[in-house]
């Protein structure tokens, strides 16, 4: 019904895998309070939409797209997998949910905003003939390196086994095996690499481009890239320019437990919404959590009978807290919490910036190893694993160093710099409001359909 009176109606198409739908609809939700006279249609999964969508909102409804599994799948443990079958199925899917959505809303869309991975938005809003809006949900330098994807398998080849210095201005100290997945390496000619590589050239076709970031944090590469497209904005992050619309589930009562440490002394683990980690490096993780003695709160997925060493809860029940899903924003900003066991995603290291926490990381895929690197080289306040992964002696190693040294201490000072920044950006007249309002701007200027 809200849709009869509205003015416009924008359809946001969502990508319902890792962390992307819900900075979507928390960026939707910031749009919808600036557009109070905008409907908007949320369009993803329905597996994704039961979990983001915890409350109602008048004026975001959300649609189901097909999930493109065969009829009678199930879950094999393989997360790339959904993610295929998925990506098969669009763009046909969404074309077909946003006819559905107006039909039954009686209302034509004005404006297009999808995730940036989505390149078929270029073709989509064509056909509609309306602007398009690409959102980018990982840092600039992972988009850019995207965009030089022809560029850079021009230079280093494809699956080429010698590694070596990333040649690129702004990439000192990158190598090429801290390139994304895909553009180099792996099967780039499985869905996610085809997709992704497609969006050098689609991008340029969006009105705008909208980064989870803020422009003080990467800002040589954010230079770049405003050089490259029209509209370039980093509105970012997400999560915390609409703080106020979330509430806080501590069901396990994660933040008094933390309370009860001494400044900067929690290691708090996570390794986001995807992965765990191979039970040797659990292993190996738990090994060096005991011989520390460091209290830690760990969110781990699954059965932690079952997943971590036999005795280890038991014998670290005093010292350490388990649990299936954490606070992760609240816990980074409590000042008891000294450092972030962490796989690289890209909202984890904006909210432990958020947070002014150092970081230890034990990348995966996608992005999380180009990630890793740019918080160990670029800006100092990170530390990667010798090897990569975890083994017993290289977290103990970090472990101690983040938390017991003066090195780890100049860390703290200088994600503590970068936390300035961030809060600043989020502030009004700071970056991300400012390039927030230019955002809204376009919105509200939309041409009449
Ligand atoms: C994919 O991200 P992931 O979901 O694997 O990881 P993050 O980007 O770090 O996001 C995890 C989010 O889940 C939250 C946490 C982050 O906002 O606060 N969370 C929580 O609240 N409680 C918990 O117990 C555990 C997590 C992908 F894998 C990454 O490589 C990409 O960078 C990312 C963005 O594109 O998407």
């Amino acid at each position: 019904e809200g849709y009869k009176n509205a003015s416009k109606h924008i359809a946001v198409l969502a990508f319902p895998f890792g962390t992307h739908a819900a900075p979507l609809l928390n960026i939707t939700r910031q749009l919808s309070d600036a557009c109070p006279d905008t409907m908007f249609s949320f369009l993803s999964t329905q597996q994704s939409n039961n979990s983001t969508f915890s409350k109602n909102h008048d004026k975001i409804k959300p649609f189901n797209v097909w999930d493109g599994l065969p009829e009678g799948y199930s879950f094999r443990g393989n997360p790339h997998e959904p993610v295929d079958y998925f990506l098969k199925a669009v763009p046909g899917s969404f074309i077909k949910a946003i006819d559905a959505v107006v039909s039954e809303t009686g209302k034509p869309v004005d404006c297009l905003i999808t995730d940036a991975f989505y390149a078929f938005g270029a073709d989509i809003a064509d056909e509609l003939n309306i602007p398009w809006v690409a959102v980018w949900m990982s840092g600039p330098r992972a988009l850019f390196l995207h965009l030089q994807t022809d560029v850079i398998r021009q230079h280093v080849g494809i699956n080429n086994p010698e590694d070596k210095p990333l040649d690129f201005p702004e990439f000192s100290g990158f190598r090429v095996t801290d390139l994304p997945n895909g553009i180099a390496s792996g099967d780039i000619d499985a869905p996610m690499p085809a997709l992704l590589h497609k969006i050098g050239v689609s991008l340029s076709r969006a009105t705008a481009i909208v980064a989870n970031s803020y422009e003080e944090l990467d800002n040589t590469v954010v230079n770049m890239l405003k050089l490259r497209f029209s509209m370039f904005l980093n509105v970012g992050p997400f999560t915390l320019v609409s703080i106020s619309s979330s509430t806080v589930d501590d069901s396990h009562g994660c933040l008094d437990w933390v309370s009860k440490h001494e400044a900067a002394s929690v290691v708090y683990i996570s390794f986001g919404s995807l992965i765990t980690p191979p039970p040797h490096e659990l292993q190996a993780l738990c090994e060096a959590l005991e011989e520390c003695e460091f209290p830690f709160l760990w969110s781990l997925k699954g059965n932690p009978e079952k997943q971590l060493p036999q005795g280890f809860l038991e014998r670290t029940s005093s010292k350490g807290k388990i649990v299936p899903w954490a606070p992760q924003q609240q816990i980074l900003e409590h000042p008891s919490v000294g450092v972030f066991v962490s796989h690289g995603g890209w909202n984890s290291v904006l909210e432990s910036i958020n947070g002014g926490v150092p970081m230890i990381c034990r990348p995966f895929f996608g992005d999380q190893q180009l990630n890793t690197r740019t918080v160990e080289v670029v800006w100092g306040f990170a530390l990667g694993l010798e090897g990569g992964t975890l083994t017993k002696g290289g977290a103990k190693k970090a472990l101690k160093l983040i938390l017991c040294s003066q090195e780890g201490k100049k860390m703290r000072e200088k994600i503590r710099v970068q936390k300035e920044l961030v809060c600043k950006a989020v502030k009004p007249n700071g970056s991300s409001i400012e390039d927030f309002k230019t955002l809204v701007k376009l919105l509200q200027h939309l041409p009449p359909s």
